[in-house]
């Protein structure tokens, strides 16, 4: 087993996943793909459940522990290397919120209120200090484990800046200790939209859970909803997401799952009608999550406690060591 160890020259992943609900294609094919991919590389990665995070939504205490344990079980499917990658829940390491204390003084209130994300939650929810906050601790998420790399969604773009520029004043004003973390997303898939409302994200808490796909989604319904997808009356399969939202938006989830350019998803449907496309497009995302919803239901409670338990050390000691550096260089230690 290589885990799993600090080496000094190998590359660190941080990724992460809210329970707010059910895991959907935006999640598997804007971030937890890449996951997979990348955990058969060289690095040492860890995908966390960032549970504190969902708090921000205020949610009911059962839906939580139901969708922790679904998304957690659905990361060990999804087929992230075990040997490379440690998966864990957020709460159960709490270095994540002290660092995110000592990181609050390294980033301006001004800047947390002009994240986009915030300002839309902030109307859905009401404006409480978790939703102001919430980036310092998703920056302490990516440092606390000194990560250098964040495979993530374009929607993440701009708090993946700020924990740039939080890591940077840290550096500037007591040393090197933070690696300056960059985004990765895949070639394609890293913003899908919403079927019935493609000028939104496909999301969990989505109003119209028909404009997403969920990773358990029976045939049958996965079929409905495609078939039910918003498009235009044009009848061409072209890339356009200015002009043609919806159809770029099949395109680009046909082109993921198949890992093809865009242009070649294109060519193959360049003589067909929406209908076809749509069934086309519908069946290849069954077939993707197919083996994944297999591999989540075979999952016993004996599976999933072993290698919680044996995570979370791992998890533990990587923190707890840059907790050491931290607080010798600030002085508190
Ligand atoms: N539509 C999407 N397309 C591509 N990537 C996406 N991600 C989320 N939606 C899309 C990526 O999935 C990872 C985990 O996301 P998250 O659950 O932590 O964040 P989120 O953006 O809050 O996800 P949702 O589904 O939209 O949840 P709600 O509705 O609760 O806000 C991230 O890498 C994200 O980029």
């Amino acid at each position: 087993m290589i885990k799993f160890i600090r080496i000094a020259d190998m590359k660190t992943v941080f990724s992460g996943i809210q329970p707010s609900g059910l895991v959907h294609l935006g999640n598997l094919l804007g971030a937890i793909n890449n996951w997979v991919k990348l955990s058969d590389g060289d690095s040492k990665n860890y995908f966390c459940i960032v549970d504190l995070h969902s708090l921000t939504g205020l949610p009911n205490k059962n839906d939580l522990k139901k969708s922790i344990d679904d998304t957690l079980k659905v990361l060990i499917a999804s087929g992230i290397n075990l040997e490379t990658s440690v998966i864990y829940k957020q709460s159960d390491l709490q270095e994540h919120a002290y660092l995110s204390w000592i990181l609050s003084n390294f980033c301006q209130v001004g800047e947390l209120q002009r994240m986009t994300q915030f300002k839309e939650k902030a109307s859905s929810f009401g404006t409480h200090s978790g939703l102001l906050t919430y980036p310092i601790l998703m920056a302490s998420d990516i440092l606390i484990h000194k990560a250098n790399e964040v495979p993530v969604g374009d929607d993440q773009t701009q708090h993946l800046e700020l924990t740039r520029n939080i890591a940077e004043r840290f550096n500037n004003n007591y040393g090197e200790i933070f690696p300056i973390p960059e985004k990765t997303s895949g070639k394609s898939g890293a913003r899908l939209m919403s079927l019935r409302h493609p000028e939104n994200k496909m999301s969990k808490s989505s109003d119209d859970i028909n404009g997403t796909i969920y990773f358990n989604d029976s045939k049958d319904s996965i079929l409905k909803k495609f078939k039910s997808s918003v498009t235009d009356s044009e009848n061409i399969i072209k890339y356009d997401q200015k002009n043609k939202p919806g159809i770029s938006n099949l395109i680009e989830i046909y082109a993921t799952i198949n890992d093809i350019k865009i242009s070649d998803a294109e060519k193959e449907f360049q003589n067909s009608q929406y209908g076809e496309f749509k069934i086309a497009v519908a069946e290849t995302v069954f077939d993707y999550l197919k083996p994944i919803k297999n591999r989540f239901d075979e999952l016993t409670t004996k599976d999933i406690d072993d290698i919680v338990d044996e995570n979370i050390k791992l998890a533990k000691n990587s923190a707890q060591e840059t907790i050491k550096e931290v607080e010798e260089a600030l002085g508190i230690c």
